[in-house]
Parts: structure tokens; sequence; C-alpha cells
């Protein structure tokens, strides 16, 4: 008998596939409640949700009695037909992930886009793919023995998620992991904790060594992409904003010409990709002030590049930061927050350490169209929502936060 833990998205996959197939098995909804070993008797595998921590009991008396605890993810890959494509990192992945998605399908491949981005695995199978691009988050790779990726990447790694962790290397090893699987490794030269990867094919803002490569090159003041030598686009063409979406461009192109897509349909992608709702994403300008909703901005370094990307652009920014805070070191993004932001306007249960370490000044707001309210009448070029936080104090998920922004931005008086 099979075991499903977990109510969630991928525990309802998890039960669809099973029943699909004949498979017996019983579902606990939430494992917190549980307290007695005896429900493990008749259990000859586990299908655990993402979400749930590797330290609750029911994991550790499964370990314990040899009883597989087992991803989601590595279910979906025995069934499987058509290759996968791996993508795993602290941020970008997302972004990559769909950005790849489109990319294979704009080159006439049939392709299902899923994991951590929001769409099970199990509800992507399909005997109609060419190719799977599965988001993968650490918690899936936790649970995950066995899996086949024809290619994959660890975009970058930086610290998150540490509350399910015993430290930073554990969650390293984790992402790391995902090399394990990958028959063609794809790795970031700029992250120093992937670039050590015997015969991988590599991409890195600067210039490529060998032909088969991607990087960037600067010639007269513009920036172009490149394979080997070859001068792609240039930067400017891209839609997206940011050196970080430079990365993640080089690291599609990278995934996309290792799997055999045509280079000009890569390119031809690139240029009209807009990124996905909530990353640094432009919402309107009103009276003369561009606001920018960056919600999935949930630790410190995605809210760093939010910052590094915008002040190109503008020379005074409000930046509307706070949450539920992560368990790592914000100095850095104090430090850029003082030097280059015009005004702050803290929300959520995190107020202190960011009221104590930020001279920029600062207000408090208790919802955020109140936020916004106070934002808008700052002197300033552009409002940036980018907390660098959790969202859970005041919302349900980052959607719903970067939701509630737009409309309270679309809720300011004022002409367009
Ligand atoms: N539950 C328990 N015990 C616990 C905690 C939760 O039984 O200790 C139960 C809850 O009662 C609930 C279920 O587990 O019924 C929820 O499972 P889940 O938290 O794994 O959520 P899913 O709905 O299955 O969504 C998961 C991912 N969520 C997490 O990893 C927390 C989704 O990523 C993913 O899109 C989805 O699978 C499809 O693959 C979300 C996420 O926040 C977006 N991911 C993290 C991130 O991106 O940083 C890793
Ligand atoms: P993920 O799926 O890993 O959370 P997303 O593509 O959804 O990544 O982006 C999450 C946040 O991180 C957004 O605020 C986005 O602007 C930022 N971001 C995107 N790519 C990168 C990157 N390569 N490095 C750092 N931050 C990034």
């Amino acid at each position: 008998m099979k075991l499903i833990l977990g109510n969630g998205k991928t525990a309802q996959s998890i039960a669809r596939f099973l029943k699909g197939q004949g498979i017996a098995f019983q579902l606990i909804k939430d494992t917190r409640d549980i307290d007695d070993h005896n429900i493990l008797q008749s259990i000859d595998e586990i299908f655990i949700s993402p979400g749930i921590p590797q330290t609750q009991n029911i994991v550790i008396w499964a370990r314990a009695q040899n009883i597989p605890v087992t991803s989601d993810i590595e279910l979906f890959s025995r069934y499987t037909k058509a290759p996968i494509i791996g993508i795993t990192g602290s941020n970008g992945k997302s972004t990559v992930t769909q950005l790849l998605g489109e990319m294979v399908a704009n080159d006439g491949k049939k392709v299902a886009v899923g994991g951590n981005i929001g769409k099970p695995a199990l509800d992507c199978l399909s005997s109609d793919v060419d190719f799977y691009v599965l988001e993968l988050s650490s918690y899936q790779l936790d649970y995950t023995q066995t899996l086949n990726l024809l290619t994959g990447v660890v975009l970058n790694i930086t610290p998150d998620h540490l509350d399910r962790y015993p430290d930073f290397d554990h969650y390293v090893k984790s992402k790391l992991s995902l090399y394990r699987y990958c028959q063609h490794p794809i790795i970031n030269l700029d992250e120093s904790l992937t670039s050590k990867i015997d015969n991988a094919k590599c991409f890195g803002i600067d210039m490529p060594k060998q032909a088969t490569d991607f990087g960037t090159v600067t010639c007269h003041g513009s920036c172009y992409f490149l394979k080997g030598d070859d001068m792609l686009m240039a930067v400017d063409e891209m839609k997206l904003i940011g050196k970080h979406n430079i990365t993640n461009i080089l690291a599609a192109l990278s995934l996309g010409d290792q799997i055999g897509l045509n280079t000009d349909s890569m390119i031809a992608t690139i240029k009209t990709f807009k990124g996905l709702e909530h990353r640094l994403e432009w919402v309107v300008r009103k009276q003369n002030i561009d606001y920018y909703n960056d919600s999935k901005a949930t630790n410190a370094i995605s809210t760093i590049k939010a910052i590094k990307a915008l002040i190109h652009k503008h020379k005074t920014i409000s930046l509307i930061l706070g949450g539920i805070a992560k368990d790592e070191d914000y100095s850095e993004l104090f430090a850029l927050i003082n030097q280059h932001i015009t005004s702050v306007i803290l929300i959520g249960q995190s107020t202190k350490i960011f009221k104590t370490n930020i001279k920029t000044p600062q207000t408090h707001a208790t919802s955020m169209q109140a936020a916004v309210d106070i934002a808008s009448n700052t002197d300033c070029e552009a409002v940036l929502l980018s907390p660098a936080c959790a969202s859970f104090d005041m919302f349900d998920d980052f959607e719903q936060r970067g939701n509630i922004f737009k409309q309270c931005v679309n809720n300011l008086g004022g002409k367009i």
C-alpha cells in the first residue's frame, strides 16, 4: 500500500495519478496530526508533499524502517518517455523555466512546463510531449533519489529557506544534488559554488572560452550575447530588465542549445519574452512615477538585484519592503538601500531589523494601500515593491501580495 502525505497541489496530483494507474493508496491530509508509528504498518512507499520538512516524525519513522519517502518528481520520472530538463537555483528558476519552455515551443516542439513553478509534474505527463521543462525546488530534490535529466542547471545558490536546513551547507548540497541526475550538466561560471563540474557546458557574464559556451562581450559601449565568438544579439534588445536577467537568458540559451534548439528561434523568443508576473514587473506610469511589482522577491538577493536593475533607469526610488524576514544576512541589502533608495516604506511583522539598520528616511504602513499611498506622495521617479521577505504575515502568498499592490496602485487617483 502507498501512502500520500499532504493535501495540496502535489498530493492531489499524486492521488489522481495513482488512481489512474489502479494503485492502492491512503492519504493523510496533514502530517502534523500524526502521533502513532503504527500508521506505517502496511505501507511500502510514501509519496510526500515538498512542503513537509524532513524533521517530521513520520519521515524519521519511515526512514528508520527503510520505507522509501519519494517526491512526486521521482514518481513522475518513472513514467516519462520524453527527455526532462531540470532547473533549480535560489532565484530565477521560474523565469528560466518559462523562457526555456517558450523557446522549445517556438522551435516547433511539444513542451510541457511544470514542477515548482505551479503545475505539478504528474499533471504534465503526456504521451504527446517532446520535452518536459521542470522547475525543481530543493524541497523536491530532498525527497528524490532517482531521476534522469537530459540536462539541467543550478542557476545560483544564495541563502534561502534556512529554516528547513540545519545550515547553509545542507541547503547547498540539496541544490547541487541536481547534478547527480544530469546527463549533460550546465553550469554558471559566475556562481562559485557550482563552477567545479567536469565536462559541463558553461555560461557566464564574461566572454566564453569554448565555442559551445554562452557569455557576453561589451564592444564600443554596447553589450552583446555571444555563443563562443559569435555575436547573437544586443543585450538592449531583451525586454527583461537587469543584469540578473542577462544571466537567466544565458542559462536558457545554454539549456536550449544543449537540447538542439535552433539559435535564431531562441533569439526571437528572447526578444519578445516579457518575463513573469510579480518578477520586477512594470505595472504602470502614473503622474510621472513608474510602479514596479517585484512581489516574488522573498529574499535579500532578489531585492538587491531589483534595486541594481532600477538604479540604471531611475534617479530616485521609493521602496516598499518587509514581511517575514528570512534567517539570512541582510547587510548588503541595507548598504545598497542606504546608498541608493530615496525613501523606504516598511510593511509586515519584521520591521525591527529593518528600522535599526536602514538609515534612509522610512515610514511604517499597516496596509498595502497605506504603503502605496505614502510611496506615491514621495518625491521619486519609481516605486518598487520588492519586499525581501515572505508574505504570509499579511497575505496568502506572493501572488496575492503582488495583485493587491497592483490593485492599490490602480486605486490611486490621477491620470496615467
Ligand atoms: N502539510 C503537512 N505537514 C506539514 C506541512 C504541510 O501535512 O508539516 C500539508 C498541508 O496540510 C497541505 C500540504 O501539506 O495539505 C501542502 O503541501 P505543500 O506545502 O508541499 O504544497 P503544494 O500545494 O503541494 O505545493 C507544492 C509547492 N509548495 C512548496 O514547496 C511549499 C509549490 O511551490 C509548487 O508550485 C507545487 O507543489 C507544485 O509542484 C510553492 C513554493 O513556495 C510555490 N515553493 C518553494 C519556493 O518556491 O520557494 C519551494
Ligand atoms: P524563483 O522561481 O527561483 O523564485 P523567479 O524567476 O520567480 O525565481 O524570480 C524570483 C525573484 O528573484 C524575483 O524578484 C526576480 O526579479 C529575482 N530574480 C530573478 N532571477 C534572478 C537571478 N538570476 N538572481 C537573483 N535574483 C533573481
